[in-house]
């Protein structure tokens, strides 16, 4: 029997700015592998794709991160007071709606979200669907979705909002749209982890969840709102994945979007990491998200060099014990420092072990934004300022509301880490730049990449 067809759409992001920091849909492609196996046939459109046959191959060849293509768009007007240019993030619109016409009629469509202040991409994405396949339900779930539901169905006006992880409520809410229930196994699934990475139109590294969500619940962070459950995978079966992707898709670069890592290393971490400890060539390992500070011993370090790690992204946040004290606990600046002499004891130098510090919380000083920089050059790191995005939910959610110069909770376009929207009068990006100028002299090294949309440090 012919599997019915499911569109899996992965938006368009608008915004100031956007840089494809190895970013991939994974919450979709995830479901992409769930619904094969349920007997879908799920059909991937990426508005996003770096590899689109529309491309110029400058744009396209051989990379694995680096500039969307980009359109400028009228800021809405929220923002139109903001000197900045804003722009479409991805492929043309007549690119992706003659990509839409050459499908099948799907039998219901799916759509990703990730950041909420990128809300109006998805709704100009959930405006062309419903334009190009009228009367074919549609559905919105993600990280935009989970955090601000309310938001969501009224901005896009889809049929259905799924709030967190699909799994278990997926396979019922399209039984409930369409009718359907194309394979023999009509239960919910577990909480899933492999991507279907055939959706892609090129694999060019393959991007890893060895765990969902994360024990600890810091008041700036939403993990907890996303994933309620911490769950770790089999390391067996995570190595068993990537062995397989590396020769199927002939690839040397894993990049890691687990929130924990780190977290539990002698059982999780370890075995894994140790599996590639002598494969030749070796892998590259990057971890744009934070790892776990506190996680870092000789042997965590020693394996990491051992295994390949090229891109170390640390999750200090702030050298201060009482940030940490207050803010859920997940390091303190002994441990730290004692991280960075077991990475450079395994052998990684300064450039390579960058550490995220937040900048623009609620309150938050110039001065201490100095001195962390200071304290985290000093102890042998490379600063990486991360501008705090104010997330709905979150324990620091009423603070910011409160603190914030826009008022974030009616309008999630000002909760977009580029208008410092929460930061203290004196902690401008005037400042940030001479930070940032300060760092790159301190590494002496202008060339080092700077790019990333609030990562850039
Ligand atoms: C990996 C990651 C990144 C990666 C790249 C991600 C990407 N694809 O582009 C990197 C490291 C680059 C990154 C960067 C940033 N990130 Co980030 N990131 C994440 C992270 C850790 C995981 C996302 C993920 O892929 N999870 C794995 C998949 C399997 O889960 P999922 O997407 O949630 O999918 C499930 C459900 O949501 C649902 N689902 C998903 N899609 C759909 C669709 C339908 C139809 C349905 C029904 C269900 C559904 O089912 C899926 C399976 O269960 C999240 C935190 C988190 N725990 O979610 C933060 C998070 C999304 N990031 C966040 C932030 C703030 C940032 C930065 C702005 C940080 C900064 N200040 O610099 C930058 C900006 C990036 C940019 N490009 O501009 C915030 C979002 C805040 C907000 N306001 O929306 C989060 C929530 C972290 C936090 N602070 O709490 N990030
Ligand atoms: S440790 Fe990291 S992922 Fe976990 S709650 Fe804290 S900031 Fe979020």
């Amino acid at each position: 029997m012919k599997r019915p067809k499911i569109l899996l759409v992965n938006p368009w992001i608008h915004d100031f700015a956007a840089y494809d920091l190895w970013a991939k849909p994974l919450g979709l492609l995830v479901l992409g592998s769930m619904l094969r196996l349920q007997g879908w046939d799920p059909v991937f459109v990426d508005c996003l794709d770096p590899h689109h046959h529309s491309l110029k191959d400058s744009l396209t060849s051989g990379r694995s991160r680096g500039k969307f293509h980009k359109t400028r768009l009228q800021k809405p007007e929220p923002l139109e007071l903001v000197p900045r240019t804003f722009s479409r993030y991805g492929i043309s619109v007549d690119e992706i709606r003659k990509d839409l016409d050459n499908q099948e009629r799907p039998k219901a469509m799916l759509i990703t979200s990730l950041m909420t202040y990128w809300y109006s991409g998805v709704a100009e994405t959930a405006d062309l669907l419903r334009e190009v396949f009228p009367g074919v339900p549609l559905i919105l779930g993600g990280i935009y979705a989970s955090l601000m539901p309310e938001h969501a169905a009224r901005a896009t006006m889809v049929d259905e909002v799924l709030l967190g992880p699909a799994e278990p409520r997926l396979t019922e809410t399209l039984y409930r749209w369409t009718s359907l229930s194309p394979g023999t196994d009509r239960s919910n699934p577990p909480i899933q982890f492999t991507p279907n990475l055939d959706l892609l139109s090129s694999v060019r590294f393959l991007p890893v969840l060895t765990s969902r969500g994360c024990p600890y619940r810091c008041v700036y962070c939403a993990s907890r709102l996303i994933q309620p459950n911490y769950q770790r995978r089999d390391p067996l079966e995570v190595v068993r994945e990537i062995e397989t992707n590396i020769l199927k898709y002939n690839v040397d670069e894993i990049v890691l979007y687990d929130d924990a890592f780190l977290c539990h290393a002698a059982e999780h971490a370890l075995p894994i990491l140790d599996a590639f400890s002598s494969l030749k060539p070796r892998l590259r390992w990057h971890t744009p998200n934070g790892l776990h500070v506190s996680e870092i011993s000789p042997r965590v370090a020693s394996s990491m060099k051992n295994a390949g790690f090229k891109t170390i992204r640390l999750g200090l946040e702030s050298t201060s014990d009482h940030f940490h004290k207050t803010s859920g606990g997940k390091t303190n600046w002994k441990d730290f420092v004692r991280a960075v002499g077991y990475l450079k004891d395994a052998g990684f130098d300064t450039s390579e072990i960058g550490v995220y510090l937040l900048v623009g919380l609620p309150g938050q000083t110039s001065a201490q934004i100095e001195q962390d920089v200071e304290k985290a050059l000093e102890a042998g790191a490379y600063p990486k300022l991360a501008e705090y995005s104010p997330i709905p939910g979150s324990a620091l959610w009423s603070v910011s509301i409160n603190a914030s110069r826009y008022p974030i909770d009616k309008e999630p376009l000002y909760q977009n880490c580029s208008l410092l929207p929460v930061a203290t009068p004196e902690v401008t990006w005037e400042f940030l730049s001479r930070m940032r100028k300060m760092i790159r002299e301190s590494m002496q090294s202008p060339g080092i990449d700077q790019s990333g949309a609030c990562l850039n440090s």
